[in-house]
């Protein structure tokens, strides 16, 4: 049997962490998981909860490790505390280590001058520190960062994977793509990739960012083995992607929220397909001092697309009082625009997408609807403006 190898999942306590933990774990995987909680923090200062009830770390890790024979390992640690993490990645040794350890909300980065500071201060902060971390290992091992699509904005040319050929006064040179980020926080995972590229140059570390687009869905394989496994599901205006909020908002039989006119367009995954792409990542390191990037979605749809899809799926089961709303953008970005991002490198390494389905949405819609009692209506229409 070969020896699993060590990886460390940063923020594996998140929404997207957890499940990836256990599936590196299911896939023969060494999985120590660091997280500092803060997600959780902020949910209860602003009084927000996931539609699902969530078990903290000590109920999921010992529920897992009861059925699983990977035993997963966790530390209640910041990393932005140095001194405190470089024993535990000297101790544990990672051949990989994935960081998720990041304020993900592009809304919460514009609500206050303390939460975009909170915000600022924590995504250079744990990237900052990962990359002297990782180059203090003698593994030296492969950075894979969660990066976003929101990093490139919506130009008005093809959005390349990461780098553009640029041919200036008759000399060419290859540069990152150019970017515009839509909020403070996608602005800070600009300024992360930044670091990571300039370390892998400067010390010749191995970096992988993978620029995902806005992610659905529930379960996955694991979280479906019992339910202190389930990961968490919101729905707010705050942490809630647009199409997790728009199936909740159906079961509620609440307008969904089409912001401004709706003509928005992104690149969207399943929370599988997220998996999937961690694991091709993990398995096609880049070389020593290079930096790879992963343009990580799977299909592109319009805001109004997703709310029409919504829509029709919960009419299918039967849900009454279904209605679309427009409502003023609280946000600063283009309504309508060209959007044509260059998605192949997970395609030519074997990525097989989950494409959206009404019955994938109608079963969401159905495993969700028992929670439907739980459903805070004051959560739903966003409360924080861009300007
Ligand atoms: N939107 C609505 N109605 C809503 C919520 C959102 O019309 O009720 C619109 C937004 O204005 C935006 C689009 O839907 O045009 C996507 O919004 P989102 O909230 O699903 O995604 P976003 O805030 O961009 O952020 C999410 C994750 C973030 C990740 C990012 C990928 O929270 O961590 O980086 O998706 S991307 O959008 O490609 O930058």
């Amino acid at each position: 049997m070969k020896k699993s190898k060590k990886i460390i999942v940063l923020g594996g306590d998140g929404y997207l962490g957890w499940p990836v933990a256990m599936f590196l774990s299911k896939n023969n995987y060494d999985v120590l998981i660091i997280d500092d909680y803060s997600k959780r923090k902020i949910c209860k200062k602003l009084g927000i909860k996931s539609l699902c009830p969530v078990k903290k770390l000590d109920k999921r890790v010992s529920s897992w490790n009861k059925i699983s024979k990977n035993k997963i390992k966790y530390e209640i640690q910041n990393l932005r505390d140095y001194e405190k993490s470089k024993p535990i990645f000297n101790k544990f040794q990672p051949e990989t280590v994935i960081h998720l350890a990041e304020q993900p909300s592009a809304p919460y980065s514009m609500m206050s001058y303390e939460a975009a500071s909170f915000t600022l201060k924590n995504n250079l902060e744990t990237t900052l520190n990962l990359a002297y971390l990782v180059n203090n290992l003698d593994t030296k091992a492969h950075i894979i960062k969660l990066g976003t699509m929101g990093e490139y904005g919506t130009p008005n040319i093809d959005i390349e994977e990461g780098f553009i050929n640029i041919r200036h006064k008759n000399r060419e040179d290859k540069f990152l793509f150019p970017r515009k980020g839509g909020s403070l926080y996608h602005t800070t995972k600009i300024q992360d990739t930044d670091l990571l590229y300039f370390y892998a140059r400067a010390w010749q570390l191995r970096v992988t960012d993978l620029m995902q687009g806005p992610v659905y869905g529930l379960h996955t394989r694991e979280t479906k083995f019992h339910q202190n496994l389930w990961t968490s599901f919101f729905y707010d205006g705050i942490f809630g992607t647009v199409l997790n909020r728009f199936v909740v908002q159906a079961i509620a039989g609440f307008p969904l929220t089409v912001y401004g006119k709706g003509n928005q367009r992104r690149g969207y995954l399943n929370i599988l397909d997220t998996l999937e792409c961690i694991k091709i990542a993990i398995e096609s390191p880049p070389k020593v001092g290079e930096l790879k990037i992963f343009n990580q979605f799977t299909e592109v749809f319009t805001v109004n697309e997703l709310a029409e899809k919504v829509l029709k799926s919960a009419k299918n089961i039967g849900l009454k009082n279904l209605k679309i709303k427009k409502i003023i953008n609280p946000r600063v970005e283009m309504e309508d625009h060209y959007y044509n991002p260059v998605c192949e490198n997970f395609k030519n390494l074997g990525l097989k997408a989950n494409r959206l389905s009404d019955n994938y949405l109608e079963n969401l819609i159905e495993e969700l609807l028992i929670y439907k009692s739980k459903i805070n209506h004051s959560e739903i229409l966003p409360n924080i403006k861009w300007k």
